[in-house]
């Protein structure tokens, strides 16, 4: 049978710096959703990548004495290797400056043209260069930029628009009739209230006040607006290009989740349906415009000096725990907040004690009692019930939440097994077993539920920390990793366990 497919995206990363932890974070989110989504057997396409054009950029770049392309280049291939780093398994990283790109958006642009979704005007307004945006007076918060606080221009150049007002109906449409298109809910009330319903005026599309972007291909005074180039990568790298469509854009599209931070859900949810419905393209399926992380609750902000980068925090955690952390830490709708000592509080509570702990003790007595030998002579107490019936009860749990993104729910619900099986030991006291010769057979069955416990949560953990489920697989010496092995029970009999590893050392806070 073919495998259903599912396409996921991230924000493509602005290359004016290396990401910070906050940009990270979307990474490791899309990554774990992935993951999770091919251990349930979809054909998955995952693309992440840098968003490379823009005055900013430009500028940037001139800062550093550099042309913008070997800065970007430079860039891109950090933001590359943190993502290697973080173990973030997505099928094609892409970038705007790619050749295959940058003539597709040209031919993006001469289309809408030609449709006459696009007109030469003039525009006037006032600008923020680092974000590349104009706002009109009533958008200015204290008379400075909403999005960062900083200092707008008035600026005034030719310019061409995109027809935004045309797509207004259809706009106010989709957010009334599809409750699903853009998550959470929150979101989608704030887009329809404060952005669509009040009136959309058409959008400039192009700039002349710098070069550093995809010239207008008809007139090549204009750069194509950064967020058009931007946008349209979700299409253009399937082999999307007006003239000639791929088999995998045919295969894949219309894209499954957009995964995005909460600032830019206004250019992903009207913008980009808009753009969509002007080249007479579906809409993705769904966008997830998820909460920020905040470093000490405060935005990170490379210029605020509070800017935490994943690089350091793998270098004194590992990458399991910084994924765990931040997986962990930012719930479904909420800012979630991070500084090294919440870090470290999580990591000895959850990963040491909880997890690493239970590891530690199982193998230990099975080395201790039998010699590390597996077996299940299955002779069960009610006391078991409970840890049985929760470890076959789990993947449907993980799955309603996994379905929601309610990421961090799903990690507290695959470590109450954790918990409920240190539990089991205190309950079941093997020590007081080993001790009766006649409970043998008992001790047995106590110390495979507990290895059980163990592997069950391991592989659904591989999602989120797959070099730890790993390690736990090499450790149980199981063959048995796959979702269909789920059920209690499946962990190999006469098989010898290796030697226990230590996963998550301690950290003395002091
Ligand atoms: O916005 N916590 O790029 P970007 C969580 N190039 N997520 C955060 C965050 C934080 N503290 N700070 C930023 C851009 N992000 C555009 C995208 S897509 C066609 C173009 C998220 O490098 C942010 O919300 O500024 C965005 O989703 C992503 O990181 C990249 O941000």
């Amino acid at each position: 049978m073919e495998k259903e497919k599912y396409y996921i995206s991230t924000a493509i990363a602005y290359t004016s710096g290396i990401p910070h932890i906050g940009n990270t974070y979307e990474a490791i989110l899309a990554d774990s959703i992935a993951r999770y989504k091919r251990l349930k057997g979809y054909d998955v396409y995952f693309q992440t990548g840098t968003d490379e054009h823009g005055e900013k950029i430009e500028l940037k770049a001139k800062d550093a004495s550099k042309s913008p392309k070997e800065f970007v280049d430079e860039i891109a291939n950090e933001i590359k290797n943190i993502w290697d780093l973080m173990h973030v398994s997505y099928d094609k990283f892409v970038r705007t400056t790619d050749p295959i790109h940058e003539q597709a958006v040209q031919k993006i642009f001469q289309k809408m043209y030609d449709k006459g979704d696009i007109y030469l005007g003039e525009y006037s307004g006032l600008y923020c260069t680092p974000c590349e945006s104009f706002w009109t007076e009533s958008q200015l918060v204290d008379g400075k930029c909403p999005d960062c606080g900083r200092e707008v221009t008035l600026k005034k150049e030719e310019a061409y628009f995109f027809k935004l007002s045309k797509y207004q109906k259809r706009l106010e449409e989709l957010f009334e009739n599809n409750t699903t298109f853009l998550k959470p809910e929150s979101r989608r009330n704030e887009m329809l209230n404060n952005f669509i319903k009040p009136g959309l005026q058409d959008l400039c599309v192009s700039r002349t006040s710098f070069t550093w972007g995809i010239k207008v291909p008809f007139n090549d005074k204009h750069v194509i607006y950064v967020w058009l180039d931007a946008l349209t990568n979700y299409i253009t790298n399937l082999g999307y290009s007006v003239d000639n469509v791929s088999d995998e854009f045919k295969k894949y599209w219309p894209a499954d989740l957009h995964l995005i931070g909460k600032d830019i859900v206004r250019f992903h949810s009207i913008y980009w349906p808009a753009f969509l419905w002007s080249l007479d393209l579906e809409l993705p399926h769904q966008i997830f415009g998820h909460p920020w992380l905040l470093s000490n609750n405060d935005k990170i902000g490379k210029s605020k000096g509070n800017a935490i980068y994943a690089s350091d925090l793998v270098e004194k955690y590992g990458v399991d725990a910084v994924r765990y952390y931040v997986l962990h830490e930012i719930p479904y709708a909420n800012d979630g907040n991070i500084t090294y000592e919440l870090l470290e509080e999580r990591y000895n509570s959850d990963l040491a004690n909880i997890l690493g702990n239970l590891v530690n003790r199982t193998l230990a007595m099975s080395k201790k009692y039998f010699n590390s030998e597996v077996s299940n002579p299955k002779v069960h107490e009610s006391v078991d019930d409970n840890l049985i019936v929760y470890a076959n009860s789990l993947l449907k749990i993980v799955d309603n939440k996994m379905n929601e993104y309610k990421i961090s729910e799903a990690l507290d619900d695959i470590f109450e097994l954790l918990r409920r099986s240190n539990k089991y030991i205190d309950e079941t006291c093997p020590w007081v077993l080993a001790k009766d010769e006649t409970k043998a057979d008992r001790l047995k069955t106590v110390l495979y539920n507990l290895l059980e416990s163990i592997r069950i949560s391991a592989v659904l953990l591989q999602p989120f920390m797959n070099e730890t489920s790993e390690k736990i697989f090499k450790m149980l010496n199981t063959k048995n990793t796959s979702f269909d092995t789920l059920e209690f029970g499946n962990l190999e009999t006469n098989i010898t366990l290796n030697e226990a590893e230590i996963l998550f050392n301690r950290i003395d806070n002091k």
